[in-house]
């Protein structure tokens, strides 16, 4: 069962524009008078504006931007996804904690998110900046019914979600580059991290993590990535709020999730070229020290770069190292 904050804060969205009564409330969630008036002051410690007048009752006139379960859910119409939200203000690292709670049974759908990461990391084990809170730094357990060769696939759709929702949010061009980088101009803004416990055939749990520069300027980069990465903010000279970009992302992520699972990757792989840094474009890679020229053309089903060269001869890099 929802807890009582829960049900109180879906309550007051519900009523969006109306005064609820105190009354009122205690009645609706079956609790005491003074369990409301409760509730109302930790809503209010959350960074909550409520509007108390007497003989009307209570109204939240605005939610404040600092992340907390609550703010996070407040207005979040999602079905499965969030409703269950860990929130941390410091934390080693997001994934590893999704990671813990999806091996203890936590639901598919269930959110950590924290405001600085002390070891946020990146694939193979790379450093993943983000020890500050300016950014989002977001992980998701799903447990879809795939197999382990589509995880790579999620996080092409995941490109293709933050692509989406940030092109959108900021109006800059928010490109994908492959597998999980998303990049404005010729900086990256942010990075996903997939990672899957499966075993044969089944895959137990997937943890998605997103991390976004969003406010931080360039001087509050590390050093080794001050000439190489970028934030929202840097980009379009506007500070952003994180849970309203949050909750951007997570309907849109529940949608797109839902239709990739109805109708396959072949949707996806279609908007992914649509947004793919330099497509069309000449690059240098390199397989087995190899070096080769190669036009970037798309993504197979399996999450393969597809690169066209001089030949005209199609070719699927897997773990290419390319010169971009
Ligand atoms: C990624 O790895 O880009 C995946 C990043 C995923 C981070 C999220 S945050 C929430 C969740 N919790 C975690 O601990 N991780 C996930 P990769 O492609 O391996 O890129 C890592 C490289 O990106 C580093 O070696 C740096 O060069 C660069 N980098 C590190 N921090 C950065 C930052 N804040 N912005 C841009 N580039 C960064």
């Amino acid at each position: 069962m929802a807890s009582t904050r829960d049900r109180i804060i879906a309550l007051f969205v519900a009523n969006e524009d109306t005064y609820l009564s105190g009354q009122a409330i205690s009645e609706q969630l079956n609790i005491s008078r003074t369990a409301v008036w409760k509730q109302i002051n930790i809503l209010k410690k959350d960074g909550y504006q409520v509007d108390a007048i007497p003989n009307k009752g209570y109204r939240i006139i605005s939610t404040p931007d600092k992340l907390s379960e609550n703010t996070l859910q407040w207005g979040l119409d999602t079905k499965w996804l969030g409703k269950t939200i860990h929130h941390y203000p410091t934390i080693d690292s997001t994934q590893t904690k999704a990671n813990a709670l999806a091996y203890e049974g936590a639901p598919h759908g269930t959110i950590v998110v924290a405001d600085k990461q002390e070891a946020g990391r990146g694939r193979m084990n790379r450093q993943w900046f983000s020890d500050n809170n300016q950014g989002i730094w977001l992980s998701i357990i799903l447990r879809p019914s795939v197999l382990p060769f589509q995880a790579p696939q999620f996080t092409l759709l995941v490109g293709t979600i933050l692509a989406e929702v940030l092109t959108k949010e900021t109006d800059v061009a928010v490109k994908i580059k492959w597998p999980n980088d998303l990049f404005i101009g010729n900086y990256k803004v942010a990075g996903i991290l997939t990672e899957m416990q499966a075993e044969q055939d089944t895959v137990h749990h997937l943890v998605v993590g997103i991390g976004i520069n969003v406010n931080q300027t360039r001087t509050r980069f590390d050093t080794s990535i001050q000439t190489k990465a970028t934030s929202l903010r840097e980009a379009t000279g506007t500070i952003y709020s994180r849970i309203i970009l949050i909750q951007q992302i997570l309907r849109s992520f529940e949608a797109e999730y839902e239709n990739f699972i109805k109708q396959g990757f072949n949707p996806i792989k279609t908007k992914w070229e649509q947004r793919a840094y330099k497509l069309n474009e000449w690059v240098t890679y390199y397989t087995n020290n190899q070096k080769a020229e190669g036009k970037i053309k798309g993504i197979q089903e399996d999450g393969a770069l597809l690169v066209e060269r001089i030949d005209k001869q199609i070719t699927a890099l897997y773990s290419a190292e390319i010169d971009w």
